[in-house]
């Protein structure tokens, strides 16, 4: 389904005048308004495959309808995405449950819906059918050469499917660990790993990146081979430059302070870039700002204030990424949540006042500081997005104009009630 746009266009003008008025009054309070727009119409963030289909849990999962059958169909509603909101021009697919048949004819698919292809996932944390070898005992730490060459093997194959669709990263997440005490020698199964992602590292073409993504638990529970941020980091930095720590927000143990650690690997030019998401309890793998938008707002002042400092582009020199599952909502509308949270917690970091900031922190003023940063947290600046979608002709509105046109009933009349998803 491709949106008509001159439907979105007006549904905009019904919004106008109420926009305008509300604009106005940011528009007059911030002294870096127009630049604030700038940086936001650029920010865009990639849609993960498996975040359009209904995820699920371990116990069940709720089919929803009309959800994309294949790669073609994944493509065209992070299209849909990306014309309600102009902020999310690529897709980022999991190996093998995308596998592409004509690359030539996907790039070309892609490329006319205004689309790209960003980091390509890796997947050895599941047997696949016919598979005449298992993972059950981890991959690339695996105490089997042979096991852990397969686990090399498949993460090379996805480099050379990404290398042909214009992809510039690969992102690993390692479900290897342990579930008791005594099962694995950690510095045994720590070398390994090292072994076989100094072997994926080398079949990397020069200008990509590797992404190495942490989890503290799950799917096992005593032990995981890449746990935090530090381990990552050191594999990372034994690997050379091209390799970079993924941080999943979700990934952490309770109370981590997800921001500090951002503002490290920043400075040590190691960050990866993000999956983005929100958790109560673990990886939850909700909206993202559903359940903690402050620690999303305090992460991007992180990123604003490293950035800047290391006279880094924020819209390109960093992977953006939502790393999602929906089990209740619809994913698209969920997706929109996402975007619009994220890009809230951007443009409440870009309209902090760091001159002040600085001022204060440098003579200690612990209040002046909180009340700098909670100022620009306080700021309704749904507007400032609004605006920056309506200048690159996207919706006024995203949620109100997928509702409004329906866009769910259109995608069953296409693909029908149930469709086949790919998903975790
Ligand atoms: C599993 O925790 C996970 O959510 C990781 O965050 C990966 O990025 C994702 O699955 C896809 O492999
Ligand atoms: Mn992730
Ligand atoms: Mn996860």
């Amino acid at each position: 389904m491709i949106l008509d746009k001159q439907k979105i266009d007006s549904l905009n003008s019904d919004g106008l005048t109420l926009h305008q008025n509300k604009i106005q009054v940011l528009k007059d309070s911030i002294p870096n308004f127009e630049e604030v727009i700038s940086k936001l119409v650029d920010f865009q963030i990639a849609i993960p495959s498996w975040a359009l289909g209904t995820g699920g849990t371990r116990f069940g999962r709720f089919a929803g309808t009309g959800e994309p059958r294949n790669i073609e169909e994944k493509l065209e509603d992070v299209a849909l995405l990306n014309d309600l909101t102009k902020s999310c021009n690529s897709i980022s697919l999991h190996i093998p449950w995308d596998i592409p048949q004509d690359y030539d004819a996907l790039r070309a698919k892609a490329s006319d819906l205004g689309l790209h292809f960003d980091a390509v996932n890796s997947n050895t944390f599941q047997d696949q059918k016919g598979q005449d070898f298992s993972y059950k005992f981890g991959s690339l730490h695996h105490v089997n050469k042979d096991i852990r060459q397969k686990a090399i093997e498949h993460n090379i194959e996805v480099i050379q499917h990404g290398d042909k669709l214009g992809s510039k990263a690969l992102s690993l997440w390692l479900s290897d660990g342990s579930d008791f005490p005594g099962e694995l020698n950690f510095r045994g199964a720590f070398e390994r790993t090292l072994e076989s992602l100094q072997e994926i590292y080398k079949a990397l073409p020069d200008d990509w990146k590797f992404y190495i993504e942490y989890k503290c638990f799950e799917p096992h529970f005593y032990s995981t081979t890449i746990a935090d941020w530090g381990q990552s980091y050191l594999l990372a930095s034994k690997l050379g430059p091209k390799a970079v720590t993924l941080v999943d927000l979700g990934h952490h143990l309770p109370g981590a302070n997800i921001e500090q650690i951002v503002s490290l690997l920043l400075m040590e030019d190691k960050l990866a870039g993000f999956h983005f998401n929100d958790s109560k309890y673990s990886d939850d793998d909700l909206t993202a700002g559903s359940i903690n938008p402050y620690q999303l707002f305090l992460i991007f002042h992180e990123l604003v204030e490293g950035l800047d400092h290391k006279g880094k582009r924020h819209a390109t020199d960093i992977g953006w990424m939502i790393d999602a599952s929906h089990n209740v909502k619809d994913p698209i509308e969920d997706l929109l949540q996402s975007v619009e949270a994220i890009k809230l917690a951007y443009a409440q970091a870009l309209i902090i006042d760091q001159n002040a900031l600085t001022g204060a922190q440098n003579n200690n003023k612990v209040a002046l500081a909180q009340d700098i940063i909670q100022d620009a947290y306080r700021t309704d600046v749904r507007p400032l997005l609004a605006e920056a979608r309506l200048r690159s002709g996207a919706a006024l509105s995203p949620i109100k104009a997928f509702n409004s046109l329906d866009i769910r009933n259109e995608l069953v009349k296409e693909r029908g009630l149930h469709s086949v998803a790919t998903g975790l």
